[in-house]
């Protein structure tokens, strides 16, 4: 061990008292070192080396990486028997060096055997001069198989690392995480309409009245008022006064709030950031896009070559096989959308986001202030505008086309169902572009879910393509009407739980919601007895189906029942159906009311949920479709304030919307734009949405700074936490579907007359 110059990189901003709990070290704790042998004064001992020439020098461990490797994890250095115990927080430390400059090292702590999940990583960007480097991450399980690894593969020139001063410190307390949440006055940093509510709220130690002002760009007062308070909001643990300035109906750029000494941060009153908003999250996909180049004009910086069409090193999606033992054939399954941060392809969730942006589309043909030129030919910049269809339609055929290759052809014992996914063996690290990707992908076992997702979504699509592609809408209904059959013949098929290596599992073994979704599909487009049937029968067609969490992957009724309420169909009920969507609004409508954030959601125990931002969408959705069915503005309004949340009037101060708001989240868990671990990838495209407080914390990085987190506050805008802060096409498509409607408000009450 040498002194020498180093710089303390720390994970963690801001170290202070936490706005969430932190536990206490436990009682006796002491701090113990579980690498052998980090100094190599001596010995490289117990240390392995794969894939790489190591040898000591001046005292460090250094290895001479060679050139063309596929993968990070082909060469490295790393030591195992490290025992690792869940829930206990670790200080992962090092020096390391690489020359020449501009060389990265993935390190790990991981599981030494198979599955080789990974518990903590990162990948910094290495100099010739060398830093040191000091992380602190709790343990997700118990082990005695962790390992230590320092991944070097995957550089196409050969470079040489060094690196000392290993260690690994059990028993240290858990990192102390504040958030920094700026001025206490939070708004909806992106604009309020008009015509709109506007909300604000206050967060203050005082528990009375105080007063507020909106001021103009300029300085000048535009509106005054006092503040309601509220008391302690139990998603937050704050207390907080709501304020109203809904009088002020001036269109403007630049006003602030201020009130208890803070002022807010910027925001505009107007329709254009909600235009602008609607168009940039619809855009969102064509970068998601797997099989086919991005292009660099369409997508400034976003320029891409096309991933899985089997040009080394990825082993491609042309001719994927099952996973052992499930099937003897090979699909064709290249295309669709990469579901969120990483390589695989769902039908569920693939599904699940094709609904709801065909859904997007169809309520503008429908609803009294729909605008289909909107989402229209030429809006979206992709590959496909000015072929004289909606852009929207031609994003989403993208999928369609995906998801009708996974059903299983005919010939097989399973003809017409659709497999449950397609991704890599093993999960990949980050970051990683769908090009590089070299793992083997494989097919896994069809499902009952993905079937009549399939069918769903394909029979939805035959009503809407056949005005533009009426052999395109043929075929998707034929494949809809055998999946439906092909459910109907295996209907307890379930995708499995424990089946989420190298892709998430997309588990679901109540398929009920799904029946109901594909029959009502079917229905709405051919308007057949045996499809009204099944709607009716259905166990899901009558009860409440509009619970607080909000629909999602595997809770589909809701999808149904939306498009039953709005769809233009004979179904004798249909009137109930309407109902049904308005008390569930009603509901919703009672939680934003009583919420001093303003927000459609109070999940049971305040624990929310993975994706909650999706789900806040959701609600404001059917709080959204109560309005096109009444006309009533209670509910429009409600539905443009749920915006407000998603947009910075929240504990964390934040937009959730990358490049849209002062404060944005814009580090979303991504392989492709992973811009916090490579500066010379782009972060994720302007109006990606991120996934949003998760009560439940599953990945390591957030489970060692949010332990105890209440409700709002579990989140933190950083890559490695896929469980609160990746992107998805499912969470995207929830952001197009209610941006869509508000930016269709400007137009309020009536649209219609004026196209
Ligand atoms: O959003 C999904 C969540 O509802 C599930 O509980 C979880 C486990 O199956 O998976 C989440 O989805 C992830 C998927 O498994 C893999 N791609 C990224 C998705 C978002 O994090």
């Amino acid at each position: 061990m040498k002194q020498r110059r180093t710089t303390l990189l720390a994970m963690a901003g801001l170290l202070a008292a936490g706005l969430t709990t932190i536990p206490a070290a436990p009682a006796g704790a002491e701090e113990t070192e579980l690498l052998k042998n980090g100094t190599f004064d001596a010995t490289a001992d117990p240390w392995w080396a794969n894939g790489v020439t190591a040898d000591l020098a001046d005292g460090r461990l250094c290895a001479d990486v060679p050139g063309g490797t596929a993968n990070t994890w082909d060469a490295g250095i790393g030591q195992n028997n490290v025992a690792l115990v869940k829930g206990e927080s670790y200080r992962f430390s090092f020096y390391a060096d690489g020359t020449p400059d501009g060389h990265k090292v993935r390190a790990i702590v991981g599981l030494s055997a198979a599955p080789y999940d990974t518990y903590f990583e990162v990948t910094p960007q290495l100099s010739v001069s060398g830093n040191s480097y000091a992380y602190t991450f709790t343990s997700p399980v118990d082990t005695p198989q962790g390992q230590v690894a320092f991944q070097l593969g995957g550089s196409p020139d050969a470079w040489r690392f060094c690196m000392d001063d290993a260690s690994l410190l059990g028993g240290v307390p858990p990192e102390a995480y504040e958030p920094d949440t700026g001025p206490r006055v939070r708004v909806n940093q992106v604009g309020y309409l008009p015509d709109g509510p506007k909300k604000a709220t206050l967060v203050t130690d005082k528990r009375t009245k105080l007063r507020w002002q909106v001021n103009n760009a300029d300085g000048t007062v535009a509106a005054r008022g006092q503040t309601v308070p509220r008391g302690i909001d139990p998603s937050s643990g704050q207390n907080v006064h709501t304020i109203d300035f809904g009088a002020l109906r001036k269109p403007g750029q630049g006003f602030t709030l201020s009130a208890d000494g803070q002022h807010s941060r910027p925001f505009d009153i107007g329709t254009a950031a909600y235009e602008k908003l609607s168009v940039d999250a619809a855009k969102y996909y064509y970068t998601q896009r797997s099989g086919i180049a991005i292009r660099d004009e369409l997508r400034p910086g976003y320029g891409r070559p096309a991933g899985h069409l089997d040009a080394a090193p990825n082993q491609g999606d042309r001719a994927v096989p099952c996973q052992p033992g499930v099937c003897d054939y090979t699909l064709d399954v290249t295309g669709g959308w990469y579901d969120a941060g990483d390589h695989g392809k769902y039908v569920v969730n693939g599904g699940i986001a094709t609904w709801e942006l065909l859904s997007t589309y169809e309520r503008s043909l429908h609803a009294r202030t729909g605008q289909p030129a909107r989402l229209g030919d030429g809006t979206l910049a992709v590959p496909e505008s000015g072929n004289g269809v909606p852009d929207v339609l031609d994003e989403t055929r993208w999928e369609l086309d995906f998801l009708l290759k996974m059903q299983v052809p005919e010939g097989q014992p399973l003809a017409g169902m659709a497999h449950h996914k397609i991704h890599d063996e093993k999960w990949t690290g980050l970051p990683l572009l769908p090009s590089a990707d070299a793992q083997k992908r494989e097919l896994h076992a069809p499902s009952t879910a993905a079937t009549l997702n399939l069918a769903a979504t394909a029979a939805q699509a035959a009503r809407l393509y056949r005005p533009y592609d009426p052999a395109f809408a043929a075929k998707a209904l034929q494949a809809a009407r055998k999946a439906w059959v092909g459910a109907l013949a295996h209907p307890e098929m379930y995708a499995s739980a424990s089946d989420g290596i190298g892709g998430g599992a997309y588990a679901d073994d109540n398929v009920s919601d799904e029946f109901y979704w594909a029959a009502a599909e079917l229905y709405l487009t051919t308007g057949e007895k045996t499809f009204e049937d099944s709607v009716l029968d259905s166990p899901v067609h009558r009860p409440d189906i509009f619970g607080p969490l909000g629909y999602d992957w595997s809770r589909t009724a809701a999808a149904a029942r939306l498009d039953l309420a709005t769809v233009p169909s004979r179904l004798p009920d249909r009137r109930e159906v309407r109902w049904s969507v308005i008390n569930g609004a009603d509901r919703y409508l009672a939680t934003l009311k009583a919420h001093p954030y303003g927000i459609p959601y109070a999940p049971d125990g305040n624990r929310y949920d993975w994706g909650s931002n999706h789900q806040i969408l959701h609600n404001a959705v059917v709080i959204a479709t109560a309005y096109d069915i009444t006309g009533a503005s209670k509910y429009r309004d409600a539905a443009v304030q749920s915006m407000d949340y998603i947009l910075g009037r929240n504990a964390l101060n934040m937009s959730y919307v990358t490049g849209y708001g002062e404060a944005n989240s814009h580090n979303q868990h991504a392989r492709w734009y992973a811009h916090q671990l490579d500066p010379s990838q782009p972060n994720p495209p302007v109006g990606t949405l991120a996934g949003g407080p998760n009560s439940s914390i599953q990945d390591p990085f957030v489970q060692g700074k949010l332990q105890g987190c209440t409700g709002q506050f579990c989140y933190i805008d950083d890559i490695q936490s896929w469980s609160t802060n990746e992107h998805t096409v499912n969470w995207n498509s929830a952001l197009v579907r209610m941006t869509s409607f508000v930016a269709d408000q400007g137009c309020a009450p009536r649209c219609r007359a004026t196209r």
